[in-house]
This record gives C-alpha cells, sequence and structure tokens, in this order.
C-alpha cells in the first residue's frame, strides 16, 4: 500500500462530520453533503474487494426512490449481486472511522481477508441525475485510484445498467457485450423477435404512457426507443423536466395508490411508473369511472410464474420454479400462487439482496418485491438443460416452440438485478403473446386492501424484527400491540420495521376492507410513535 499516496487523496476528501453512516437496505443512503468521504472510503474499499475476488466491482452512486437532496451507493459484487452480507459490517466501519484510522482500517481489511495487495483491481462507476453524484463520483474516483485501481466510468447510467456492465466485464462479455449499445442491443433484439411483425393481438396495444420519475431512467427510455423502432410505442413523461421523484415514479405511485403528477391518464390507457434509478417498475390504469388500479411487483411477479409454468408445461421441461416475495407481498398475490398457480413461495426479509440470493436456489427463480423491485434468476445447470432440449429433434413442435420461446425470454431478462426496462419489456412480452391488456392481468386474484405510512422516530435503530420482518421483538410490548390491533379487523395483517435508506419507521397494514386498512394502519403507526420515540406531529387518524 502506497501510503502517502492515500494520505495525499484522503486529504481531499476529510470526513467532516460526526454523523453515523451505515450499510442499509441498498446500500449507504443519506443526505448527499454527508457522503463525500463515505465514497472517497468506499472506492478505496471497491479496490480490495476487487482484489479479493480477483474480478471488477461495481460502485452506483444513487439515491434511487429517495428525495433530490439525498445520495447514496450501492456497490455490486463479480455476479451482479450486491455486496456480500458480511462485507456490509466491514464497509460501515471504513466509512466511520477517524480520517487518521483508514489507512489502519485497510490493512486490517487486507489481513482479516488475506487480500494480495499486488493483484490489479477494476472499478466500474456510474451514476444517477442528481446534482450531488458528479462530485461524489470522483471522489470514488480518487479512493480507486488512491489504492492503484483500474476505474472504468460510465457517466450517468441505471442502476441496472451498472450491475449488466459488471457481470459483461467479468464473464468477458458472454453475458452480453459490456457496453450500454450491447445492453440496449441485447434486450430488444430479443423483444422484438419474439413479438414479431404482429404487434398488435387481442386486447393488447402495443403503446404505453411511461413516467420516468424525472431520473436517470428517462435517458434510458429515450435509448430504448431507438433501439425499439415500431414495436411498441412509449410516452414519456417526468422525463427530467420536473423534480425527481416529486410525486411521481414507481415509489410514490405505490405508496400513495395514486397517479403521479403531470402524466395525463386517459381511461383504461396502460400506464408505467419507474424509480429514481430504474430498478423497480409499477403498472396502473384509470377506469372509465377514474377508478384508479395498481398492478405492483407482486402481479408481475404472477404474470411471469405463470407465463414461466406455461412455457414449461408446454416444453415438457423439468425444472424447479419458485418465486421469493418480502412481508410487503399482498395476501391476496401469496394466496394465489400457493393456491392456484401452486408454484412454491418463499418469504425473505426486505432488499433485493435477499430476494436474489433466495431465488438463485431455484432453476428459475422469480423475484419481486410489491413496490416492483425484482427479476428472474436462472441457475446456469438450467440452462444448459434448456438450451440442449432445443437441440432435441425427437421433440413435437409445438414443445420446441415452446423452448425456443423461452430461451428468447430469457434474453429479454436483465437478470443481474431489478431492471425496470427490463422488467418492462419482459411483461409487454407477456402481454402481447396472451392478448391481454390491464383488465385481463388483473382479473387474476383480488388484491386485499392496503396501506403503508412511515412514521419518524428519535432512534429507528432501536427497532428489531424477526421471521422476515413480519414480528417486532424490539421495543418490547410493540408486537403485542400490534397483535391486538390486529384482532379487531377481520382478514387483517400489520408490521413495522426500520427502513434501510429513509430514516423512518415503516408500516405495512391490509384487511378485509380499505376503511379498515386504513384505521389499521393509522392505529399501528400510533403505537410505533407511542412505544418507538416518535418525535414531530402525532401519526392522525382517518376522518
Ligand atoms: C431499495 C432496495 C429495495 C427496497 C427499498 C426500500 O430500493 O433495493 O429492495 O425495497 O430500498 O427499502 P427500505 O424499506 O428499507 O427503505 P431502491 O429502489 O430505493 O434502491
Amino acid at each position: 500500500m502506497d501510503v502517502p499516496t492515500i494520505d495525499k487523496a484522503l486529504a481531499l476528501h476529510p470526513r467532516t462530520h460526526d454523523g453515523y453512516v451505515e450499510y442499509g437496505t441498498a446500500g449507504f443512503r443519506t443526505r448527499s453533503h454527508m457522503l463525500e468521504h463515505v465514497m472517497f472510503r468506499m472506492g478505496l474499499l471497491a479496490v480490495l474487494r476487487s482484489k479479493l475476488k480477483r474480478a471488477a466491482i461495481g460502485l452506483m452512486i444513487t439515491a434511487s426512490h429517495n428525495e433530490e437532496h439525498d445520495n447514496g451507493v450501492k456497490i455490486v459484487d463479480p455476479a451482479g449481486e450486491m455486496l456480500e452480507a458480511s462485507w456490509e459490517q466491514i464497509a460501515t466501519e471504513l466509512a466511520n472511522v477517524e480520517d487518521s484510522a483508514v489507512i489502519l482500517t485497510l490493512q486490517e481489511i487486507v489481513e482479516s481477508q488475506n487480500i494480495d495487495i499486488n493483484t490489479p483491481a477494476t472499478v466500474i462507476i456510474g451514476r444517477d441525475t442528481r446534482s450531488s453524484s458528479p462530485i461524489l463520483a470522483t471522489a470514488a474516483e480518487d479512493g480507486v485510484q488512491a489504492l492503484k485501481g483500474i476505474v472504468q466510468d460510465f457517466g450517468t447510467i441505471t442502476t441496472p445498467q451498472l450491475h449488466y456492465l459488471v457481470v459483461c466485464i467479468n464473464t468477458k462479455g458472454s453475458y452480453g457485450a459490456p457496453t450500454l449499445q450491447g445492453y440496449y442491443e441485447k434486450l430488444t433484439s430479443a423483444f422484438k423477435k419474439i413479438r414479431g411483425s404482429s404487434v398488435k393481438n387481442g386486447k393488447y396495444i402495443p403503446r404505453l404512457i411511461l413516467d420516468a420519475a424525472n431520473g436517470v431512467g428517462a435517458i434510458a427510455v429515450e435509448e430504448f426507443k431507438k433501439y425499439l423502432d415500431s414495436s411498441i410505442s412509449i410516452e414519456l413523461h417526468n422525463n427530467g423536466n420536473g423534480k425527481l421523484n416529486y410525486m411521481c415514479g414507481a415509489d410514490f405511485v405505490k405508496v400513495q395508490q395514486a397517479q403521479p403528477l403531470n402524466v395525463p391518464l386517459k381511461p383504461n390507457m396502460r400506464c408505467v411508473s419507474i424509480d429514481g434509478d430504474a430498478d423497480r417498475v409499477i403498472y396502473y390504469y384509470t377506469d372509465e369511472q377514474d377508478k384508479f388500479h395498481l398492478l405492483d411487483g407482486d402481479r408481475i411477479a404472477t404474470l411471469i410464474a405463470s407465463y414461466f409454468k406455461e412455457l414449461l408445461l408446454e416444453s415438457g421441461l423439468s425444472l424447479h420454479l419458485g418465486l421469493v416475495q418480502t412481508a410487503y407481498a399482498n395476501g391476496g398475490s401469496t394466496d394465489y400462487i400457493s393456491n392456484v398457480l401452486k408454484v412454491p413461495v418463499v418469504c425473505v426479509p426486505t432488499g433485493v439482496k435477499h430476494l436474489h440470493h433466495e431465488a438463485a436456489y431455484f432453476d428459475i427463480g422469480v423475484y419481486f418485491e410489491a413496490n416492483g423491485h425484482g427479476t428472474v434468476t436462472f441457475k446456469s445447470t438450467a440452462l444448459e438443460k434448456i438450451r440442449n432440449t432445443l437441440q432435441d429433434s425427437s421433440l413435437p413442435e409445438s414443445a420446441r416452440n415452446a423452448v425456443a420461446k423461452l430461451l428468447n425470454t430469457i434474453q429479454v431478462i436483465n437478470q443481474t438485478v431489478g431492471d425496470a426496462l427490463s422488467d418492462m419489456l419482459l411483461v409487454e412480452t407477456i402481454l402481447h403473446t396472451k392478448g391481454w391488456d390491464l383488465t385481463e392481468w388483473e382479473k387474476s386474484y383480488k388484491d386485499l386492501p392496503n396501506r403503508q405510512s412511515k412514521v419518524k422516530v428519535a432512534d429507528r435503530t432501536i427497532f428489531h424484527t424477526a421471521d422476515a420482518e413480519r414480528k417486532c421483538v424490539e421495543p418490547i410490548g410493540l408486537q403485542e400491540r400490534i397483535d391486538q390491533l390486529v384482532a379487531q379487523y377481520p382478514k387483517s395483517r400489520s408490521f413495522v420495521r426500520p427502513s434501510g435508506t429513509e430514516d423512518v419507521v415503516r408500516v405495512y397494514a391490509e384487511a378485509g376492507d380499505v376503511v379498515a386498512a386504513q384505521k389499521l394502519a393509522a392505529e399501528v403507526s400510533l403505537a410505533v410513535y407511542e412505544l418507538g420515540g416518535g418525535i414531530g406531529p402525532e401519526p392522525a387518524m382517518p376522518s
């Protein structure tokens, strides 16, 4: 380690405040002015991780769905997944030590992880459109260079593009060409191939309205449009002409269950919202009575799982298909998956890092959070089996067609992480194949009415959960109170958990009717406020 070089770089990015930052649901995320030294140090950390893994590591500068004044960093491991859990603590420690202890901490990581410091390192960097992102990306680059790592800076890109590039670079192009052009070409050529020249089918019309949350996804959508030609028409709104994530984007639409700002909805028109870094997607429409209908991540998961189940049946392929959800999954969807689709379903804590990991146990693992964050993973053995089956000339034509369709569909999917735009192309592919509009899709099951709210508390780290976040073990007494409240409403369920991306405690409630769901969410919020050190105004009861 070249100590004078690191010292010199360290002096350019000193720790200027005492706030403690913690690796959360998706990396570090807080007010942007608190992050410059964190980014520099994550540049250093990424180099060590790259040396250990002998592969490129990714750093994505983004705060995704958060407000403009926040920022953050997502660290991407060699196979495109989020940073390995055991390194989250290492990252938190390095982010928080005094400047004078940085070099010692780096040396401790090298020793404890048995890292050969002479191994070359590559770090791939991307950033979103926030005004704070360029300076934070520079800090990360300085960190990489201080440890003599190679920086590959892809500039302003979406989070899933960064994940894709990391995998392509590490697999030497076998997953796809390691360029943005490679990304667009891979996804769109498979999409166009599957739908062929008859872009309309039954109730399916190849036209949609897209709300890009005024984030980096808008740039990607404009690029996609060039590659998609006339296969689908996308009317883009919130393309950066308004405030990032303000009353728009996937998070707003999902939580508020309302249409976004500045998107002119026409009755029954298919609408899509993505989030600030384009890794989440949800669908919705308003009907003739102006009623809002949401088709969230649970719906997307069930649509995809049912489609793969059909293709497996048609092709005769014996592969283990499974679905992964979180506690936020609507009870209606879980019932449908278990009792109608009869696909195994697993519940894990919030965070794609948990879902992705679990999905990888299935031959075909479909994972989605209700907020629209998810994708499909395929085991390499499953892919091989599918490819080999296509060569089997004894197969009936219908089975061979199903296998071919399966292989093309896999190409539309960005398996490396949830990708709003790849997921959208996949949903569009399935709707087109089935000849469905959104009302047809919506018929598959009924959502239980649900509400989400946020409670501000003095210290959210006092909240601890168990059973995939469905039980709150601390503060003591809170779960008993939740149980008593839930017992008052038929078909109800509620849980609370500290957010890992915002300084709040999240409350989820669902019940047999809308009023009950609203009341339950408000009562549980009040319980959190009272027993969990709430600050600011008390949560209000619905009128
Ligand atoms: C991130 C994670 C998601 C998670 C979301 C909210 O999304 O990647 O898996 O659902 O945060 O997490 P929390 O409830 O802990 O705040 P994004 O799109 O904001 O990066």
